[in-house]
């Protein structure tokens, strides 16, 4: 096996310019004659905007320009679009408001984009945005989830009455509610799930240009779809034809998401450049992140699982309510229902399955997919119905578990997926042994000796990712295909260019796509470079989420490597005379099969292209080829969290002291990029499940939250060593076997974490982030119930 090819823990290539202070993200380029972006925002959740005075700011040093709504409108831009329609129970499509770039003559949150000012400085652009007289007429907000459809609720648009955008549903609900009925216990939770700000490290940023002697425009921009990018702002807003827009996705530093979207900022940089006749360039400020990037998850849920006497699962049925916030950003209408709904039926053989999503606007930021998106909150759900019906009816976890899992495949759920390959009993196993299960009760008696309260909590999760599969999607309410497409290109000297409409921002592709080609041709990494980010390079790509740059990505170089080979087999056949039968290829080399004959890898490239033409034969000169892949199916990565943590019933804190991640991710590309992927998702299930949460103040809707002084990230002291483990079962629908790896951890760890903590508490239930104070609360509200 090649030291840098599949299967290795190669160093990443791209690091090197990452920690020597070398990357090149969008905030680092700048562009002759640059002028600067400041977006006045909305300091009010819901008013009417009933005049807006611009004189002052207009004389202020410095400004080129100001730009409002109605000079978006005036030149006949589309609003921001919603990639995917949802119907409703009655067959209606979901009811969308428009999504305007710049507010026309209403703001629906704090953060709302009222006006764009443009100056030869940043500061020069901010200060003259305090000079804009708006004349707000302040109106009621809707901010509450819970509340928002209630009669009398301010309303959010005109076209979605009663706050709802859709009421869908999924499953089959007479067959749930029999089963309900027969059950010999029913378990029923009301849970919600916290509101997360995404913070990726590095802030949306946006540079616009326009050339006026070509017609073209180049946006450099924060993005993991460059390509989407190029085609919604080309063929929905009409910002410019997609040819003559050329989008630039440069060193991303993290999006986990929240980058899919198309934002208004980076749309009015590259329509308003072209206004100014020169560049503009825009970076968001750490509290516009808090304010305007998309949140993520937000639902409020009641959920009953029927169960017969031996805890075997009949029926479950789901009631939530999702938070979408004042408008539908690029992928939102998808993540409560088809991420969320489809995933219901967990590792487990449940007969009967109804969930009935209504999809709300509120006076808040837009609520997309943010790590895990959908799954988390199918997986928080289930995992933590199941653990309660464990504890209900005196079962070990475990075995409630084993007892339901799904073990024959494929296995055709109640809600859609069908899920291909799998083995949760073995990733179960595995994850015991390390957590030393057997031990628990022992180390629960040492923490009671020292006063401190001990307990353990699972997840046996299972996600669908590697989104794609188009017809699928399709049928769904995608409005594209989500295949993805790569070329790969040898030059004559024999290193490879490999050009994939894939985007990395922290997953490490340009190493484990450059193990891939490797580890088939037998080139050295160092002699392999990945293209991607540039829709000027690279042809039209579906981009990165989901966790599908492995699995789908990776598969269509696979597809381009096929192509290749078959082609330098031919050409190799030609020039040695032989049969294209009897050629092979290993390790780089080519030969003839029954001789000694033979050529190097370098020596096949260089022919290829400096062949005087191939007599006789049909061959063309080159060696250059691509493919686009489109999978059948989903992947289905799985696996077991389990969390330890102590808990101080003095102060309420919680301590994980043992966090067990054992994952299936089908075939393993590069361990230490995929652990690392691990590391990074638990982490930020450890911040949902006990420390983060977006909070607006329920009645002004101002976001109480909006810096890290309030807003807690995880911290590396907040975080455990994490023991990981791997078990395998391939693929069936890729031809490498993958499943993707990215958001594992976001998905499985939280429910693992809020069942360990319940175990200590002896509660029945806790909000996530179950803060210090939360913790506390609920111990004393146990005690006193214990007393009475
Ligand atoms: N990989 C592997 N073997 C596997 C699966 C994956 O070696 N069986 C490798 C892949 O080749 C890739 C990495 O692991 O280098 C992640 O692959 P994959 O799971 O396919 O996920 P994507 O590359 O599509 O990345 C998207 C995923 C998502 S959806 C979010 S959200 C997220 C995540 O990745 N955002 C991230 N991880 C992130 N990591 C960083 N640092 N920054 C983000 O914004």
């Amino acid at each position: 096996m090649s030291e840098s090819g599949i299967g290795q823990s190669v160093k990443r290539k791209e690091d090197f310019r990452f920690i020597t202070g070398a990357g090149r993200y969008t905030d680092d380029i700048n562009q002759p004659r640059q002028t600067y972006a400041y977006f006045l925002r909305s300091p009010h959740a819901h008013a009417r905007i009933n005049d807006m005075n611009l004189d002052e700011a207009r004389a202020a040093p410095g400004v080129l320009n100001i730009f409002t709504g109605e000079d978006v409108a005036k030149d006949g831009l589309g609003g921001l679009i919603c990639g995917w329609t949802v119907h409703s129970k009655d067959g209606s499509p979901m009811k969308a408001g428009l999504h305007p770039i710049l507010a026309l003559d209403r703001v629906r949150y704090v953060g709302d984009h009222v006006a764009m000012v443009v100056a030869e400085t940043y500061a020069q652009a901010k200060n003259a945005s305090e000079l804009i007289d708006v004349d707000y007429e302040e109106l009621p907000a809707s901010v509450v989830t819970a509340t928002t459809t209630d009669k009398g609720s301010a309303q959010v648009h005109d076209e979605a009455p009663g706050n709802l955008c859709y009421d869908w549903e999924l499953g089959n609900p007479a067959e749930t509610e029999t089963a309900l009925k027969e059950a010999a216990h029913i378990v029923t939770l009301d849970l919600s799930n916290n509101r997360l700000i995404p913070n990726a490290m590095e802030p949306r940023a946006a540079i616009g240009d326009y050339d006026k002697g070509t017609g073209n425009y180049t946006l450099h921009t924060t993005s993991q779809n460059p390509h989407v990018a190029r085609l919604v702002l080309s063929a929905f807003v009409g910002v410019a034809p997609e040819h003559k827009l050329r989008v630039i996705a440069p060193d991303v530093g993290g999006g986990f998401g929240s980058k899919i979207f198309i934002y208004a900022e980076e749309t009015a940089c590259v329509w308003a450049a072209a206004k100014i006749g020169r560049p503009i360039k825009w970076t968001a400020e750490r509290i516009e992140s808090f304010l305007s990037d998309a949140h993520g998850r937000d639902h409020v849920s009641t959920a009953r699982l029927g169960l017969d006497p031996d805890g075997k699962f009949l029926g479950l049925h789901v009631k939530t309510k999702a938070n979408l916030g004042a408008y539908l950003s690029t992928f939102s209408a998808s993540v409560p229902t088809y991420l969320y709904g489809t995933l219901l039926s967990g590792q487990y053989d449940l007969p009967a399955i109804h969930v009935e999503v209504d999809g709300v606007y509120t006076h808040t930021a837009p609520v997309d997919a943010y790590r895990g998106a959908g799954r988390p909150e199918a997986t928080y759900l289930i995992e933590r119905l199941v653990e309660t019906a464990a504890r209900e009816m005196n079962i070990d976890p475990v075995d409630i578990r084993r007892k339901n899992f799904i073990r024959a495949f494929p296995h055709q759920t109640p809600v859609i997926m069908n899920y291909d390959g799998g083995d949760y009993e073995a990733s179960l196993d595995k994850a015991l042994e390390l957590i030393d299960y057997e031990g628990f009760s022992a180390r629960r008696t040492a923490s009671e000796a020292s006063g401190k309260l001990r307990g353990i909590g699972f997840s046996t999760y299972i996600e669908a990712c590697g989104l794609a599969p188009s017809q699928a999607v399709g049928s769904l309410g995608a409005g594209v295909g989500l295949w993805e497409s790569a070329e790969v290109r040898v030059n004559p000297t024999g290193n490879i260019e490999v050009l994939t409409g894939s985007h990395s921002h922290g997953q490490g592709h340009e190493t484990t796509f450059a193990q891939l080609v490797s580890d088939r041709l037998g080139v050295p990494i160092d002699d392999i470079e990945i293209v991607h980010g540039d829709t000027d390079k690279v042809q039209f790509g579906m981009g990165t989420y989901g966790s599908r740059s492995g699995a789908v990505g990776m598969s269509a170089i696979v597809h381009a490597l096929d192509k290749i080979e078959a082609k330098a087999k031919k050409v190799v056949a030609h020039l040695m005379e032989a049969a294209v039968e009897d050629i092979r290829f290993e390790d780089g080399i080519f030969s003839v099969a029954g001789t000694d004959k033979t050529m190097a890898w370098a020596e096949l490239a260089l022919a290829a292209y400096t062949a005087h033409g191939f007599p006789g034969s049909e061959l063309e000169p080159g060696l250059k080829e691509s493919a686009f892949y489109d999978p059948t199916n989903f992947t289905f990565p799985a696996g077991c969290h389990i969390c330890e943590v102590e808990i101080d019933p003095e102060t309420g804190v919680t301590r994980i002291v043992n966090f067990v991640a054992v994952d299936d991710f089908g075939t393993i590309i590069n361990p230490m990029i995929v652990e690392g992927q691990v590391h990074g998702g638990i982490a930020q299930g450890i911040g949902q499940a006990l420390l983060e949460n977006g909070v607006y103040e329920p009645d002004s809707g101002q976001l109480l939250t909006g810096s890290y002084m309030d807003y807690t990230m995880p911290r590396a002291d907040d975080l455990p060593n994490f023991s990981l483990g791997f078990t395998k079962t391939e693929s069936p629908s890729n031809p490498l076997g993958m499943k993707g790896c990215g958001e594992a951890g976001a998905i499985a760890s939280p429910p693992a974490i809020i069942n360990a903590v319940t175990d200590a508490l002896g509660v029945r239930t806790i909000d996530m982030p179950a803060t210090p104070a939360r913790v506390w609360a609920a111990l004393q509200s146990a005690k006193q119930s214990n007393a009475a």
